[in-house]
């Protein structure tokens, strides 16, 4: 007698695309059940990809949460929005996510031009569905599903959580038969220091207003693990005027040091190791057209 076959696997990489501020990043959080993506009321808060890993029944789901894609302006712009397309051509399904609310503007329908070059099956979710009533959601559904051939779609609050199980149980349903990429429990591949500047990073975008985020960046200089259990971690704020380092700073130094508190207490959580935060205010003129920026947040160059 033949021994009963293993519960056959599978495994797949889910992007989750969509217009900024689609509630992208809220969502992936959502769907591996642990904050690993940061989250803002702002557009363009995510910069690169940030993988979550989640286990369903026999299933391995690797989602990626994308910048949002729009009209490029910057350097910056392109090498963010091309990530998120590259993505898309590169997992076995591509869910795109539609802020129900905001409903189908410009963004959405290039996106949705966009996805006829893609060829991994699509899902529709519209998200915010707290927001919005039933039938505005049933109108905006089939116009979408008019406009792009989608295999299912799904209305979500990722917020409140409503509808994510059912998700969820799609993806684990429809990914390919595959041995799991990642062990068990892992649930992100990001590196801490890399999880501790995004963090720092949303702080300062919660705090400051206008312009003035889409102006900076936070790199983790120093990681130490000190013999009491705690870490040391040095970051630099990157901004590209000395106005700039003004406003970071504060009057008396009263925006970095609630951004650093802020910081501080959310890294400690996620490490689950006390932190001493020290921040650094540095000018930088033009570092969105500097590589080395682009290589430290994990996103490629644009030539232009
Ligand atoms: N009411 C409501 N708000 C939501 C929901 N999902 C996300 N949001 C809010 O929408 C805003 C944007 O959420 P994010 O998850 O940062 O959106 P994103 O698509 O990742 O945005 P970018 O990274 O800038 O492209 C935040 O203020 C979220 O709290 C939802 O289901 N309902
Ligand atoms: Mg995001």
């Amino acid at each position: 007698m033949a021994e009963p076959a293993a519960p056959a696997t599978r495994c797949g990489f889910v992007a989750l695309i969509g217009a900024p501020n689609a509630g992208k990043s809220t969502l992936l959080n959502a769907l591996v059940g642990t904050k690993i993506s940061i989250v803002t009321p702002k557009v363009q808060t995510t910069r690169a990809l940030i993988r979550g890993i989640a286990i369903e029944g026999s299933a391995q789901l690797i989602f990626v949460d994308t910048p949002g894609i729009f009209a490029p302006r910057r350097r910056l712009d392109r090498a963010m929005v091309g990530s998120a397309w590259g993505s898309a051509q590169d997992s076995e399904i591509v869910a795109l996510l539609i802020d129900a609310h905001k409903g189908v503007q410009e963004d959405e329908e290039a996106i949705v031009r966009g996805l006829a070059e893609v060829r991994a099956p699509k899902v529709l979710v519209l998200n915010k569905v707290d927001l919005v009533e039933k039938p505005k959601l049933l109108a905006l559904a089939q116009a979408l599903n008019e406009s792009a051939a989608f295999a299912a779609t799904f209305m979500v609050s990722a917020r409140s959580g409503d509808g994510v199980a059912d998700l969820k149980s799609y993806f684990a349903a429809h990914v390919p038969p595959g041995p799991w990429l990642y062990p068990e429990d892992q649930i992100s591949d990001a590196p801490l220091r890399q999880l501790a500047a995004e963090i720092t990073r949303e702080k300062l975008y919660l705090r400051l207003h206008q312009e003035l985020p889409y102006q900076s960046t936070v790199e983790t200089e120093v990681w130490k693990e000190l013999k009491d259990g705690a870490v040391r971690i040095e970051q630099t704020i990157y901004v590209e005027r000395e106005s700039q380092r003004k406003i970071v700073l504060g009057k008396g130094g009263q925006a970095i040091k609630a951004i650093g508190a802020a910081a501080r207490a959310d890294i400690a959580a996620a490490i689950e190791h006390p932190v001493h935060l020290f921040l650094f205010v540095k000018v930088r003129e033009g570092w969105g057209d500097d590589p080395e920026r682009y290589r430290e947040m994990g996103l490629e160059f644009p030539r232009e």
